[in-house]
C-alpha cells in the first residue's frame, strides 16, 4: 500500500508538471496583462531583503548569491499544492506517507541562523519519523550536483539523552534507470562531528568523500551498506534522484532513538540555497 500510494502521488506531480507545460504551449499570443499573470512570483533574501521577483529573474539572482526564502505561508498543503508547484517545500510523515505542514514549524533563531533570522523546526518523540521534504529534484543525476549540504541546530533543552543526534538527508534513489522504487539514500552527520547549541553545516560531497548509506542494507550488486559519494558515482554511473517519485527530504527521528528536536535552514542544492525562516 506504500509503494502504491508514493506511485499516485508521484503520478499525479508528473501529471500536473505535464499539464503546466502543454498549457504554456498552447498559450495564444500573450496581452502583458496575461503574461504578468503568467509570471509567478519567488521570495528572496536578497542583500538581506525579502524580496519578490518573476521566476524569469530567478537564476540571475541566485548566481549573485541570492536565497530563495521559505516560510510557513510557502508551503504546499497537499498534493495537489506540490502538483500545482513541484518546487514546493512541506513537511512529511514518513510513518503515514503523507504531508502534514502540523509536524514542524517555523521559528525565531536559535542563535544566529545562517540566513535570515529563524529556521524550521521539528520536533519528535519515539521512533516518529518527520521530514522537510520536497519532490523539486526529480530525475536530477547525482553527476550533476556539485553543491549538496545543509545547517542544523541540536538544541540541548529539552533534549535529553545522547548529544550525538541530527537531522539527516535522505531522498528517493534510481540506481540503473528504471525508475523503480530502490529505497533511499541516507547521508548522516557524523556522530563524533555533531555539537550541541550550534549551527553546523553538513557538505554531503566533500570532495567526493562523504560517506552515504543505503537504507535497503546492503547497495544493490555490493558487499558494503555504505559508500562515499565518489564511489557512488563510478559504481552506479547512471545514479539518480527517482523521476515519478522525486521525494526528497531531511529527516528528524528513528533510527535516532527518544526523540529529540532539530533545527534545520540553508538547505543547498547547486545554485539554490533556501533560506527557512520565521
Ligand atoms: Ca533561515
Amino acid at each position: 500500500m506504500k509503494k502504491v500510494l508514493l506511485l499516485l502521488l508521484a503520478a499525479s506531480v508528473v501529471a500536473g508538471c505535464k499539464k503546466t507545460s502543454d498549457n504554456a504551449q498552447s498559450t495564444s499570443t500573450p496581452t502583458a496583462h496575461s503574461l504578468e499573470k503568467q509570471s509567478p512570483k519567488v521570495k528572496l533574501r536578497h542583500n538581506g531583503q525579502v524580496i519578490q521577483v518573476s521566476t524569469n529573474a530567478l537564476n540571475a539572482h541566485l548566481a549573485h548569491g541570492d536565497q530563495i526564502v521559505v516560510q510557513s505561508g510557502d508551503m504546499a498543503q497537499n498534493i495537489n499544492d506540490v502538483t500545482a508547484d513541484p518546487t514546493k517545500w512541506f513537511f512529511y510523515n514518513d510513518e503515514t506517507d503523507a504531508i502534514d505542514n502540523s509536524l514542524g514549524s517555523f521559528v525565531s533563531g536559535p542563535g544566529t541562523a545562517p540566513y535570515g533570522s529563524g529556521s524550521a523546526q521539528i520536533s519528535v518523540s519515539g521512533t516518529q519519523r518527520r521530514n522537510l521534504a520536497t519532490y523539486q529534484f526529480s530525475g536530477l543525476p547525482l553527476a550533476d550536483i556539485t553543491v549538496l549540504a545543509f545547517s542544523t541546530y541540536n538544541p540541548s533543552a529539552g533534549n535529553g539523552g545522547a548529544a550525538n543526534r541530527s537531522g539527516y538527508l535522505n531522498f528517493n534513489v534510481d540506481f540503473d534507470g528504471s525508475d523503480t522504487w530502490q529505497k533511499r539514500l541516507v547521508f548522516t552527520p557524523p556522530s563524533g562531528a555533531i555539537a550541541q547549541n550550534t549551527w553546523q553545516e553538513w557538505d554531503c560531497i566533500d570532495g567526493g568523500n562523504a560517506v552515504w548509506r543505503y537504507s535497503g542494507g546492503n547497495f544493490p550488486g555490493a558487499s558494503v551498506s555504505s559508500m562515499t559519494w565518489s564511489t557512488l558515482l563510478t559504481t552506479y554511473p547512471g545514479i539518480r534522484i527517482r523521476v515519478t517519485d522525486s521525494w526528497l527530504g531531511i529527516r528528524v527521528g528513528a533510527p535516532y532513538a527518544n526523540g529529540y528536536t532539530e533545527n534545520i535552514d540553508g538547505f543547498k542544492l547547486n545554485t539554490r540555497t533556501y533560506d527557512f525562516d520565521n
